[in-house]
């Protein structure tokens, strides 16, 4: 098992769209317990794959207070929601932020587990939140994209001041005439 780095928002390698998983083999169980190890180290309650910028469709939740529930989901589908919840969400990829986002109260996801085996789960309250939470991050959306857009423009800019990365254009480009 080993951490892997988690992609700070604006990254748009967040944005990417994840690919469905054809074969549960020995390198999607490695992606599986690597997810799981860097979200317990977090530490967190769910984490994707392409938060760790692999653009398959995995992630894992574990929403227990003694983190020994641990659940993988491969090419999970939500297939069934019912009613609304709010709740004050954070996001490994936008660290420090937390803002209260609205989704569906009940949900049915259908998937694979680490065996590659179908499965069915019905979640409400907090798993339903980070079941949503984490499919959103396969499809390359976070929580921000929830919030008003000059919301959702402070929490860039604060992210970028804090951590300068790639996302951000080059000094040359700034600087240069024109
Ligand atoms: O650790 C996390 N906590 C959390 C709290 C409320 C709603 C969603 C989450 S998921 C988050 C970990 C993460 O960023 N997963 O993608
Ligand atoms: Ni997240």
């Amino acid at each position: 098992m080993a951490l892997r780095q988690v992609l700070h928002y604006p990254d748009s390698r967040l944005r990417n769209k994840a690919k469905p998983v054809a074969v549960v083999d020995d390198d999607i169980r490695r992606l599986i317990d690597d997810l799981l190890e860097t979200m317990y180290d977090a530490p967190g309650i769910g984490l994707a794959a392409t938060q760790v910028n692999v653009h398959k469709r995995v992630l894992v939740v574990d929403v227990s207070a003694e983190h020994d529930q641990p659940h993988a989901f491969v090419n999970p589908v939500i297939e069934f929601t019912e009613g609304t919840q709010e709740r004050e969400e954070g996001c490994l990829s936008v660290p420090g932020f937390y803002e209260t986002v609205e989704r569906a109260a009940h949900i049915r996801v259908n998937a694979l587990d680490r065996d590659g085996k179908a499965f069915t789960m019905t979640a409400e309250g907090l798993l339903a939140v980070c079941i949503q939470h984490e499919c959103d991050h396969l499809d390359g959306k976070l929580f921000v994209d929830y919030l008003s857009g000059l919301k959702r423009q402070r929490i860039k800019k604060k992210l970028q001041k804090r951590a300068p990365d790639s996302s951000r254009r080059p000094a040359v480009a700034r600087a240069g005439r024109g």
